[in-house]
């Protein structure tokens, strides 16, 4: 009995290193896919609403506790006049990744400069509007925690080799099966794969 229990591994919830921020439960719809992509890399992060307009102290603190915390990296998001991640950024020396939020009477144009748009000396890393923003944020996140974590260095490469890999069984899928030269076009990544057109031959060696 003893020597079993010795074996029994006692989990312990991860602590966040990553905090996902946005300015409106509203956001989440599009922001979630952040948390979503940490996941996939076994990134544990913290979720939650803050307006750096309708609750300007709590993000305050919550920027200010932010490294105290254990957190490495904060993703912050919001739509309109989005000061969000600026007002994160001015109070935290981690690094900060804002995503602008599209939608609203100007479809997140607004969003994207005022969230871009950062005087000299407080860095935000702005990704796009749309649905590659919280994915890249995630990732640009995984990218800068893996500076010190091999086993996050090594995934980000399977994952850059993934996109390779759907690309080429894409490009395949496009070729007739007549046009080889139109999949040869098609397919600049894989030209070690195909046979490599003469045009190529020249500018590749
Ligand atoms: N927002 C909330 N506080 C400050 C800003 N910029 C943003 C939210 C959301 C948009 O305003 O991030 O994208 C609309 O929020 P709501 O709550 O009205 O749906």
């Amino acid at each position: 009995m003893a020597g079993n229990r010795s074996r029994v591994a006692v989990l312990k919830p991860l602590k966040p290193v990553v905090g996902i921020l946005m300015g409106s439960d509203s956001d989440f719809s599009l922001v979630g896919k952040a948390a979503e992509v940490l996941g996939e890399f076994g990134v544990s992060c913290e979720v939650g609403v803050i307006s750096a307009h309708r609750t300007p102290d709590k993000a305050a603190v919550y920027a200010r506790d932010a490294a105290k915390r254990g957190l490495k990296v904060i993703i912050a998001a919001a739509g309109g006049a989005a000061h969000l991640a600026g007002s994160i950024a001015a109070n935290t020396t981690l690094p900060v990744i804002g995503i602008p939020v599209e939608g609203g009477a100007l479809h997140g144009l607004d969003a994207l400069l005022a969230t871009v748009q950062m005087p000299a000396g407080i860095p935000v890393a702005t990704v796009a509007l749309g649905s590659a923003g919280p994915a890249n944020a995630a990732i640009l996140a995984v990218q800068i925690l893996a500076l010190s974590n091999s086993v996050l260095a090594a995934k980000l490469k399977r994952h850059k080799q993934e996109l390779k890999r759907k690309l080429r069984l894409a490009t395949r899928a496009c070729a007739s099966p007549s046009g080889k030269g139109q999949r040869q076009e098609l397919s600049l990544d894989s030209f070690d794969e195909f046979a490599v057109p003469k045009v190529w031959l020249k500018y590749w060696q």
